[in-house]
């Protein structure tokens, strides 16, 4: 049997404001329909902070009756509860419990978020009731040193460590709280399932696990908005200007994206570096761009080019440009990009701490 997930819609309380998230959940239930999937769990953030009004969702969930829906609370929707919701095919769950769907298969052990204690303290309470073989499904911060920091929510929310995992051992763990997608060996966050600002870029996704495999697998989502936030650096080069526009082709090919995904981007770049002439930058920038959308109507920042008429130290960067192309391996073994190195050169060629 397959089960879906996602977490951190965040839904506010009319569908105007924001109507992208509610679209991705929409395309999710579109999916794991054409899937023959008839469950779904929200792994917490459900609501944003302010949500009040409920009524929206309710009735979302009573008009696709045909599918289960399985919410634990997150840090921004704590105190939600059943009886704030009419629709019969939504359970709400507010203690740690185990969800059961075939007796063979793997379960699901739900651990809402609390703000009084971390998942390991949910895990020793409940040791006695964790099935033989389960997936972990929480909402909170897991450590291993390694995870990108959530400007969304800053501090540590219901901590999960290593050791937790290791004590326990689930098949999987999967987790709401960092809106970013990633995978750490078994740990497996969903991720939003629509960017919330400029910070949640890329594509989006939802989690499928396979209750008889314990399999779990990414599905892309059609979202209405791909958000990008993209640095380019401008380097006075020979041909400068065919040097900026094949990067601007390399950041969009990076983001592999169809055509129609293309129109959904909402581009925030800033270009740093050098030109020799920023007017003739600023029209190849946007020409080069013209088709796109960009984050806050706001078109490239080009505050941060300096115009550069030196001649000799034209020639050095070229050399110091080919160098570095030269040697990209060696970089990617020192886990630097060519972007980086080429950004340090050039405050030291010209002489900029
Ligand atoms: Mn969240």
């Amino acid at each position: 049997m397959k089960i879906a997930i996602t977490a951190d819609i965040h839904l506010k309380q009319s569908k105007d404001e924001a109507p992208e998230r509610y679209n991705a959940l929409i395309n999710i239930i579109k999916k794991i329909k054409d899937e023959k999937i008839d469950k779904l769990i929200i792994a917490g953030d459900l609501f944003d902070k302010e949500a009040k009004n409920y009524n929206i969702f309710d009735e979302f969930v009573k008009i696709n009756n045909d599918i289960t829906f399985y919410v634990i609370p997150g840090n921004h929707d704590v105190g939600l509860n059943q009886k704030y919701f009419t629709a019969n095919n939504l359970q709400i769950f507010n203690s740690a419990q185990v969800l059961s769907f075939n007796n063979n298969a793997i379960k699901i052990f739900l651990i809402p978020y609390s703000a009084d204690n971390s998942m390991g303290e949910v895990l020793a309470q409940n040791e006695q009731q964790l099935p033989e073989k389960w997936v972990l499904l929480g909402h909170g911060d897991y450590i291993t040193g390694q995870s990108t920091p959530n400007p969304y929510e800053p501090g540590i929310y219901m901590l999960l460590t290593r050791h937790d995992i290791e004590t326990y051992n689930p098949v999987k763990v999967i987790l709401g709280h960092i809106h970013k997608r990633e995978i750490f060996g078994k740990v497996h966050y969903v991720g939003s399932p629509c960017g919330l600002d400029i910070t949640e870029t890329g594509k989006r996704y939802f989690t499928i696990v396979d209750t008889n495999s314990g399999e779990v697998t990414s599905n892309k989502i059609l979202t209405d908005i791909l958000y990008y936030n993209e640095n380019l650096i401008m380097l006075p080069v020979e041909d400068e200007f065919g040097y900026i526009e094949q990067q601007i082709q390399k950041m969009i090919k990076g983001w592999s994206l169809s055509d129609d995904e293309l129109t959904k981007v909402r581009l925030r770049l800033k270009i740093n570096g050098y030109t020799s002439d920023l007017k003739k930058l600023q029209s190849i920038v946007n020409d080069a761009l013209k088709n796109f959308t960009f984050y806050n109507d706001k078109e490239p920042d080009l505050t941060e080019v300096n115009v550069l008429k030196d001649n000799e130290r034209i020639q050095i960067i070229e050399l110091v440009k080919e160098a570095i192309e030269k040697n990209d391996k060696e970089l990617g073994l020192l886990q630097l990009t060519q972007n980086d190195v080429m950004e340090q050169s050039l405050h030291i060629i010209l002489n900029k701490a």
